[in-house]
């Protein structure tokens, strides 16, 4: 039995002056139940808790660590930029770097604006939409999260989801009525909505690999029909890549299905562990905003040189070639290791994965949408979870969460994985 108890005890004060004790709720545990660890510090692919408990963090908290924790080139990147400042708010040649890394790499995007977080970049990417089209409807997927933005929080995915209320509190109706929720995988139902709100939908927006209700990749065309369905109504499409860009391939998921979204939403990655967001896309459209244009979008930290030197460092890293295929080699190891399992101990999963990122669903069936992720067996993987924590593998505190591998997870990891697994699926 793990020990917990100064977690315990900095749980119990932080939720006397911290709603849940968290900052951000799926890190609460309410899903899978009892106590979240405090992090004393993290290496590569591993964290410590405050009680000396020492986990392989597939977290890799929620995305940014693709080249593990404390990675010493990121590190050293923002050491080196902290000498200088911590934050002008005026422009910094980090900033014109950054702008040309991500149009030199992201195929469809032409110009982009930094923000701070992913939901700035949605929230932004939604408005330069109903700006530049004249329009305000915005279509989206069930599951799929988006941030907290008011307008997208509406069946989303995440921690929405996780507690059962994929709607928020503190919504006015006149802001959700805008938004149309369809299934995932869905051509008809997409196709319905759009001819039922003929002129009046300002842009689709899509996780292209949905990861905020477990992972469910697009079925095969998906996402050429969405290119073409906005196209054939004067619609953008927006590729919320805040998980998936630079995560499934250099250039992110529409690298990776050769697709051109209007408009592209990023984070995590881009940021090396500390606060970002971006969203860029078609120059034309990109130029509707302030100070050129009449759609304004702004932020004290935009640009932030830490956070800039800190996302520079972690790109560069990227163009190595070879980054990718580790971490699909990872990704097979761990995925075949698991389907191994869990056909030697007779129980029925669907580990769903995109390169180096992926879920574990306790169903017979394919997960396609939501619909299928919610028909997993979420008592079955709330034991699942704990069994490998108790084991020192540490997986989302949610089942409807993605996993992340990093460069720093070996084989080795994967192998003391595989061994945890089998230990606990044996007594699911
Ligand atoms: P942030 O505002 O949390 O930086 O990004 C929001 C966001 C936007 N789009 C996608 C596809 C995302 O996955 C996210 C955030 N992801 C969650 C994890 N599922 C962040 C974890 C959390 O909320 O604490």
């Amino acid at each position: 039995m793990l020990s917990c108890q100064r977690s315990q005890e900095l749980f119990n004060e932080s939720n006397e002056c911290i709603p849940g004790g968290v900052n951000s709720p799926v890190r609460a545990f309410r899903a899978v139940g009892g106590t979240p660890f405090f992090v004393e510090s993290a290496q590569g692919c591993r964290v410590k808790d405050v009680d000396g408990n020492d986990y392989i963090d597939y977290v890799g908290t929620w995305g940014p660590a693709i080249h593990g924790h404390a990675n010493p080139e990121i590190q050293e990147a923002i050491s080196n930029a902290l000498s200088r400042g911590t934050s002008f708010g005026i422009p910094h040649p980090g900033e014109l770097t950054m702008a040309e890394t991500i149009c030199e790499t992201v195929p469809s995007v032409e110009m982009v604006r930094m923000c701070n977080s992913g939901t700035e970049a949605t929230m932004s990417t939604v408005r330069l939409a109903r700006g530049y089209t004249g329009r305000d409807k915005i279509i989206k997927f069930d599951g799929c999260y988006h941030g907290h933005v008011d307008s997208l929080l509406v069946k989303a995915g995440s921690g929405a989801l996780t507690f059962g209320n994929p709607d928020s509190a503190g919504i006015p109706s006149s802001f959700a009525e805008h938004t149309i929720v369809v299934p995932f995988n869905d051509r008809e139902a997409v196709r319905n909505a759009f001819e039922a709100n003929e002129g009046k939908v300002a842009g689709v927006i899509l996780e292209p690999i949905p990861g905020n209700a477990g992972v469910f990749p697009p079925q095969e065309g998906f996402l050429d029909f969405l290119r073409a369905i906005t196209r054939e109504f004067d619609a953008l499409l927006i590729f919320d890549e805040v998980m998936t860009g630079f995560r499934v391939s250099l250039g992110g998921a529409q690298e990776r299905y050769k697709i051109q979204p209007d408009l592209t939403c990023l984070g995590k990655i881009i940021g090396g562990g500390l606060p970002v967001g971006a969203f860029g896309g078609r120059r034309e459209i990109m130029e509707q905003l302030a100070p050129n244009g009449p759609v304004y979008q702004a932020g004290t930290l935009s640009g932030n040189p830490l956070a800039i030197a800190a996302g520079l460092a972690s790109l560069k890293k990227l163009k190595d070639p070879e980054i990718y295929v580790h971490l699909e080699d990872m990704g097979r190891l761990l995925e075949q290791g698991y389907r191994k399992i869990a056909a030697a101990n007779n129980i029925s999963i669907q580990l769903q994965r995109v390169g180096a990122m992926f879920c574990l669903f306790f169903n017979s069936n394919p997960i396609r949408n939501l619909e299928g992720a919610m028909s997993s067996d979420r008592e079955r993987f709330n034991r699942y979870f704990h069994g490998m924590l108790e084991q020192g593998i540490y997986f989302a505190p949610s089942a409807f969460e993605a996993g992340f591998l990093s460069t720093a997870h070996q084989p080795k990891d994967i192998e003391a994985t595989l061994d945890a697994a089998k230990t606990v699926f044996s007594k699911l």
